[in-house]
């Protein structure tokens, strides 16, 4: 995969919306540069069964409108459903040869790590990326591992690896930046957009910090 996907990545479902809709929420952050999108329909309010396909479906033909890949989050069977361009899996999830086995072949796949052995292992597997957290603190997630900080993605490059990675959790427009000096390739939020008062300003303001220090290193 092109690790420029992963420059501003975008993480939400209903539950994350304060209310609006998910679609506005999603169209405004693509508006301000969004490079990929994962639905992540959690909680205890989330959509279940034909309401979070249709939901899903939509969100993927905006998506794909922009251009934006379009991935899911944990859910295998929504994903082949709705034809996904991926999806993202945790350590609690089915294992990754099994995820993989089930999916097309150009499927991205992404696995989430909170230390450099659970990267080491999921590199070995064959993730196409990591999404390594919680960087900082955040009540987004309700069972974060312990905060991790950027060094954890650090310690990770220091090891050789080169594999495409986002950091995740509490991250915002003033401590992004530090997440990407740490080696990440790209910034992956939730509340940061979706609870903006303007998401495109959000998203756009997390697109100029990346430009920004990627241009200076
Ligand atoms: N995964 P916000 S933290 C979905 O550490 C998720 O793996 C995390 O939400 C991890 O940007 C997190 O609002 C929540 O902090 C990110």
């Amino acid at each position: 995969m092109n690790r420029d996907m992963l420059n501003v990545y975008f993480v939400m479902g209903t539950e994350n919306c304060n209310g609006k809709d998910p679609s506005f929420v999603l169209q405004e952050a693509i508006r301000g540069g969004i490079t990929l999108f994962q639905f992540r329909e959690k909680g205890d309010t989330a959509l279940q069964g034909q309401e979070k396909v249709s939901l899903a479906i939509k969100l993927r033909d905006i998506c794909h409108q922009h251009k934006v890949p379009f991935i899911v989050n944990d859910d295998i069977n929504l994903a082949l459903e709705v034809n996904a361009d991926g999806v993202h899996i945790g350590q609690e999830d089915d294992d990754f040869i099994s995820v993989k086995r089930r999916l097309p072949a150009k499927s991205i796949i992404g696995v989430s790590c909170h230390t450099l052995e659970e990267a080491a292992k999921a590199i070995a597997d064959g993730a196409d990326y990591l999404g390594v957290g919680p960087m900082f603190f955040t009540t987004t997630k309700k069972d974060i591992h312990a905060v991790q900080g950027p060094k954890v993605i650090r310690e990770i490059r220091d090891k050789g690896y080169t594999i495409p990675i986002v950091g995740i959790g509490g991250i915002n427009n003033s401590n992004a930046r530090k997440v990407l000096e740490h080696g990440a390739d790209g910034i992956a939020v939730i509340s940061a957009i979706s609870m903006a008062t303007y998401p495109s300003n959000a998203a756009f303001e997390l697109k100029e910090i990346h430009k920004t220090v990627k241009n200076n290193s």
